[in-house]
């Protein structure tokens, strides 16, 4: 496990970006660096990325990326990594980096394409629960009861969970993350990194213009959406699903935090009712129960079941 004071001091996102103040995805981004180096090539979709990187000929990225179609992130991906390989070239990382509406919306065909083909590759959705980029739309994983544009009395539909949609094509490799718990993201980026075929890593990435949130309140969020035991870290590794720290010390409910505390800060959620609250947070109690079967019985490969 990489230690802080073991990371590399090069920076190759470069100062001066075009990221909003307190940015979750350009947080990560810095951290996925730190991660992989250099020797990465990124595929990155109509996201609010392609606007962190800088319009040509300027750029804050000093790694090869190529701007794509919103929907084809893991397309292009595939076939970069079949040009790596006719060329011989095998010290080179593709990662696909693509937000939720590019992921779980428009974007999962190509994806569940690459997976099931199994492209040798790390596909990254960093994970800001709205279209950011036109202007803060809802997205598949838009949360239930969050102000989007389009959703402007709370979205009334469950976040689609796009980590079980991928281990579902027996990829060997599926992980969730958050931008604040940047050793986790690293360490996972770089055990993906050893791993062949396809690797799908879901980051939360909080996003104070579209969580209606002050830019000081990123870390906190991220924390308190883990604690709360909304947002669970997780692996699944050939099949075997195992709980990372902290939310392995999560199972016992007395132990996370109220779902509320992570709502009262953000004001995408000042709407919400108290029963929505309250629903909330029995569907998560729910989900741990499912959680925790699956830590207490360690040696049922989740793939079997389904
Ligand atoms: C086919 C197509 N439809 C719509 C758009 C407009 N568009 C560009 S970025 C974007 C939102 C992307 O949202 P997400 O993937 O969540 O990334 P974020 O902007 O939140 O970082 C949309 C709708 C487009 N570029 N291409
Ligand atoms: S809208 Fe959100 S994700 Fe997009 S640049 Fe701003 S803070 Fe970052
Ligand atoms: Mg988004």
């Amino acid at each position: 496990m990489v230690t802080i004071k073991e990371l590399p001091k090069e920076e190759y996102l470069l100062k001066g970006h075009a990221a909003c103040a307190g940015c979750g995805p350009a947080v990560s981004l810095r951290h996925l660096y730190k991660a992989l180096g250099n020797k990465v090539m990124m595929m990155v979709p109509a996201c609010c990325t392609t606007v962190i990187q800088g319009p040509y000929p300027y750029t804050s990225f000093a790694v090869p990326l190529q701007n794509i179609l919103f929907e084809s992130a893991a397309a292009a991906a595939s076939g970069v990594v079949a040009a790596l390989k006719q060329r011989k070239i095998n010290d080179v990382t593709v990662v696909s980096w693509a937000g939720d509406g590019g992921t779980v919306d428009i974007g999962i065909q190509a994806l569940s394409g690459a997976a099931e083909r199994g492209t040798d590759f790390i596909y990254i959705c960093y994970d800001n629960e709205a279209y950011g980029n036109t202007g803060m739309q809802r997205s598949g994983a838009t949360p239930y009861g969050a102000w989007t544009t389009t959703t402007p009395s709370g979205k009334r539909e469950r976040k689609k969970d796009m980590p079980l949609i991928m281990a579902a094509h027996k990829i060997p490799y599926v992980t969730t993350a958050c931008t604040s718990y940047p050793l986790d993201f690293i360490n996972k980026l770089r055990k993906a990194r050893e791993i062949r075929g396809t690797k799908y890593i879901h980051l939360l990435t909080p996003c104070p213009t579209g969580w209606r949130c002050d830019s000081s309140k990123t870390i906190e969020l991220g924390r308190l959406a883990v604690l709360s035991g909304l947002w669970v870290l997780y692996e699944i590794e050939n099949g075997r699903f195992k709980l990372n720290s902290p939310s392995d010390k999560l199972v016992d409910k007395t132990k996370r935090k109220p779902v509320k505390e992570y709502f009262t800060p953000q004001g995408r959620f000042r709407g919400l009712s108290a029963d929505d609250a309250e629903r909330i947070q029995k569907w998560i109690d729910e989900d741990w129960d499912q959680y925790s079967r699956l830590t207490s019985a360690p040696d049922l490969a989740i793939y079997g079941k389904l």
